[in-house]
């Protein structure tokens, strides 16, 4: 199903007054302090995140999933429901495939219905987390890290197989998360498995075409309790170095222990250029996966303030690869995703009003009351006009989540779907 250009046009008329107001009070706000606000909404026209094919399903946990009615069976209908996030948002321009949840039967079939909804396909994800039907050797303990010689070439020849896939689609990147490690201390040789990874990841980056990239996924614990063999950014940083130029650093914001500091992790890997893909989620505990911003949106906000620093300043650093990787436990997925790219936005665009000229002059002179007064000016300043505005330019809706609920995109989804299809995936 889609969206007409004229239910976005006509449900927008009877919130344009009210938008225009709005804007036009931040936008004289903004120019008198000397920012270009043409260039801002352009920026957040620009800004496109990734979704990922797992996350149009509802999630779960260990202890449960409650399904979500109208749920897409096929990759064909996760890309229509990308679509039609896009459509509303203009913000979610790609997918991110996670193989082998989602193998293309038909290569060509999806790479036109991509075509047709404006989606084009970003990193690829591997699987040696899970064992698959017929697989020769098991993963339990551990795929690319694993002793046994076997395992870890079957897990290199199945990020092979990503890459292949990947490549028919126009992917220009591999995501590897492993779930690679102990859940108790004596387990595993600790040099012997980090030696194991990293001579598996330089089989795995030989086989990389020229023009793609190694992302490299840490994560501190889950599924294993005791160690991780990539466990934080400085393995995941050492093993992209020891592959070479096309290897990065990803981070994925829930992959850290608690109050770690985020930010500085993003300035010191756009500093060296290794900050490859980015994967959006907020965090209470752990790796929580819940909605970008619910949580703690002032660290989103200084996150995106090394973010904005680094695209401006560190042209050493490839523009990151962006993706939202969230679950969807009780919300119906589609407004969860759009209140993630919301909360997105807005952290992008706070950050782009930071005054960096006065920011250095303020740290150049030791003042630290002017330093964080600048960042809370930003911090403070209720952008969603601007979000809002970047949406119209683009085509979207001016309240994207008011929109679905008004067109009732959700029922006409169980009507299509009806109420019992199940989405593929964790
Ligand atoms: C691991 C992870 C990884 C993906 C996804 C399913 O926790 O964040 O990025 O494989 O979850
Ligand atoms: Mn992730
Ligand atoms: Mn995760």
């Amino acid at each position: 199903m889609k969206i007409s250009k004229d239910q976005i046009y006509n449900t927008n008329q009877k919130k344009i007054t009210q938008h225009h107001a709005r804007f036009d009070f931040l936008a004289n706000e903004l120019d008198a302090s000397g920012l270009q606000v043409n260039e801002l909404v352009d920026k957040l026209v620009a800004f496109q995140v990734a979704i990922p094919s797992w996350a149009l399903g509802a999630g779960g946990t260990r202890f449960g999933r409650f399904s979500y009615q109208g749920e897409p069976s096929s990759l064909e209908q996760k890309i229509e429901d990308i679509g039609l996030l896009h459509q509303l948002t203009q913000t979610a321009g790609a997918v991110s495939l996670h193989i082998p949840w989602d193998i293309p039967e038909d290569t060509l079939a999806i790479k036109e219905k991509a075509l047709e909804n404006r989606i084009v396909f970003d990193a690829v994800n591997s699987n040696t987390f899970q064992d698959q039907k017929n697989q020769a050797f098991s993963y339990k303990f551990g795929s690319l890290c694993n002793t046994n010689k076997a395992v870890r070439e079957q897990a290199i020849a199945h990020n092979k197989e990503v890459i292949k896939i990947g490549n028919d689609l126009g992917s220009k990147s591999l995501t590897v998360w492993l779930a690679d490690g102990a859940n108790f201390p004596g387990q595993n040789n600790f040099q012997t498995a980090l030696s194991h990874t990293e001579d598996s990841l330089k089989e795995i980056y030989k086989y990389l075409p020229e023009d793609w990239k190694l992302f490299i996924e840490y994560k501190p614990y889950e599924p294993n309790f005791y160690s991780t063999v990539i466990q934080d950014w400085g393995t995941s940083f050492m093993l992209a170095n020891a592959c070479g130029p096309k290897a990065y650093t990803l981070v994925d914001l829930g992959h850290h222990l608690p109050n770690t500091n985020i930010e500085q992790i993003v300035a010191t890997l756009m500093l060296k250029g290794k900050l490859g893909g980015f994967h959006f989620n907020d965090s209470k505990y752990g790796d929580d996966d819940v909605t970008v911003g619910s949580i703690k949106p002032y660290s989103l906000f200084l996150i995106f303030n090394e973010l904005v620093y680094g695209i401006e300043n560190n042209k050493q650093n490839p523009y990151p690869a962006w993706m939202i990787d969230a679950s969807h436990n009780t919300k119906d997925p589609l407004e969860d995703l759009m209140q993630s790219l919301e909360a997105i936005q807005i952290a992008y665009a706070k950050a782009l009003l930071v005054d960096q000229t006065k920011l250095k002059a303020a740290q150049q002179e030791h003042d630290v009351v002017a330093c964080q007064e600048i960042l809370h000016a930003a911090y403070n300043t209720d952008v969603r006009p601007l979000v809002a505005q970047a949406r119209i330019n683009a085509g979207g809706a001016v309240t994207p989540i008011e929109t679905y609920r008004n067109l009732q995109i959700r029922q006409s989804l169980i009507d299509i779907r009806g109420k019992n299809s199940v989405a593929s995936g964790l």
